[in-house]
């Protein structure tokens, strides 16, 4: 028996107010798709069937190095946090994971767990943190100033490989499989540090972790190519993320989040190419229009978004055989957080439900012909087709709300956790 923070009569009042459209709209696009030969109750249950989690930090707002504008209600630590994922989840039906990070969320594993279990979600991958100093952790009294994994120095070598096991262990405990591991490591200056010997002393730093993972467990390297290092990243891109997940062995995987890139970037070529080095382990969905901006998915380029599903759908078995995880990773500033992230967890539903829609056999008739036109229009053809139907009835199936941000207001959620929770700085309103 699950609770939920969001009391379903609002949810069933909201949806009574719509269904009649809803049903309309639904059956008008299932009539226009039958003539494509599509069934769209196929895909509403693919639709339903596809998650992705929702990063605790992301419920605070987030900031800049400039500055960051709390806004109101922010949950002050882990355990509110996970009541406002719940309600994301309750209202939009697609993001029943959370991805933690440590050390921002650390609680007592066994409340946790109680906790997540009680509001129905559980925990996806782990995230690591040795790109800032942890004060007042008496593991890790050194400073991560000059890297962490790649560090010169053994000892804080050690250190990073420690927290990272130690992030682990807390993972185990609350029926997590992966970790991610992101690492500030780099150079501001041509000189600073040797672009070989840094690489050589993080993969050493990764093979330590690697050992110590349980068995059922899988590590991800999440690439980035610059920030906060501006001259070079220690792993900077998807070869050098590639090449460590295939020196680390068979639990090493490689994390691709689509803000990490340079401007342009065909990230979904990228996303290919580790679909066909069976490595890809998961992703990191947000969007942006000029570097890691962090920016809600789907809000700035919802094509390359459908992009990248294309990839995913196009790969078939051998994307069931890597199984990614697929999280989201942003920050925001200006938004109440709840609300983005209950966008973006449909924005990256609807690049899914219109991959789907792609004629592969047509697809790859055209392209074998080179019939460029019709190719490309192929992909456009599916892209253009508003899928809200689809998405509406997905959630509304599976208890959610007909239109997710709306029924959120109409909850006056932010106004009751506004008055339960008096103003106060949020943990973590982390950028990764
Ligand atoms: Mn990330």
């Amino acid at each position: 028996m699950t609770t939920s923070p969001i009391d379903q009569s609002v949810i069933e009042r909201h949806n009574a107010a719509r269904s009649k459209d809803q049903a309309s709209d639904y059956a008008s696009l299932g009539e226009k798709l039958a003539r494509r030969g599509i069934d769209i109750d196929a895909i509403t249950e693919k639709v339903a069937e596809f998650t992705v989690a929702v990063p605790s930090w992301g419920t605070g707002t987030g900031g800049t190095r400039f500055a960051r504008f709390p806004g109101r209600g922010e949950p002050r630590g882990i355990f509110e946090k996970l009541t406002d994922c719940a309600v994301i989840q309750a209202l939009g039906r697609a993001s029943p994971g959370v991805s933690l990070h440590i050390p921002w969320d650390k609680a007592d594993p066994t409340e946790l767990k109680a906790h997540a279990d009680a509001l129905g979600l559980h925990f996806d991958a782990m995230n690591s943190n040795t790109f800032q100093d942890h004060p007042g952790d008496p593991r890790q009294p050194l400073s991560y100033k000059y890297g962490s994994l790649s560090h010169a120095d053994p000892a804080v070598r050690r250190q990073a490989v420690e927290h990272n096991l130690e992030t682990v262990a807390i993972g185990d405990k609350l029926g997590s499989k992966a970790i991610t591991v992101w690492i500030g490591d780099g150079a501001n200056f041509a000189g600073q540090s040797d672009l070989s010997r840094s690489f050589e002393r993080y993969l050493e730093s990764m093979k330590a972790i690697t050992a110590g993972l349980p068995a059922d467990w899988r590590i991800f390297s999440e690439h980035k190519m610059y920030e906060p290092a501006f001259y070079s990243t220690v792993v900077s891109d998807w070869g050098t993320s590639l090449m460590t997940a295939q020196e680390l062995g068979e639990k090493a995987f490689c994390l691709v989040d689509l803000g990490h890139h340079a401007p342009n970037v065909n990230i979904e070529q990228i996303v290919a190419r580790l679909i066909r080095a069976g490595k890809l382990g998961g992703f990191h969905f947000n969007d942006s229009k000029y570097g890691d901006d962090d920016l809600d998915a789907g809000s700035i380029d919802p094509f390359r978004l459908f992009l990248v599903f294309n990839e995913l759908v196009a790969a078939g078995e051998a994307l069931d055989r890597l199984s990614p995880a697929h999280m989201i990773d942003q920050s925001h500033n200006v938004t109440d957080p709840i609300e983005s992230l209950i966008r973006s967890g449909a924005e990256i539903r609807r690049a899914y439900a219109q991959a789907l829609l792609v004629d592969r056999a047509k697809l790859a008739e055209y392209q074998d012909s080179n019939d460029v036109l019709l190719a490309s229009e192929t992909l456009k053809n599916a892209f253009r087709t508003d899928v809200e139907p689809i998405l509406a009835e997905a959630r509304l199936r599976h208890g959610g709300a007909i239109d997710p941000i709306a029924a959120f207001r109409e909850s006056g959620y932010r106004d009751k956790v506004a008055n339960e929770r008096p103003a106060s700085v949020s943990g973590g309103g982390g950028i990764v």
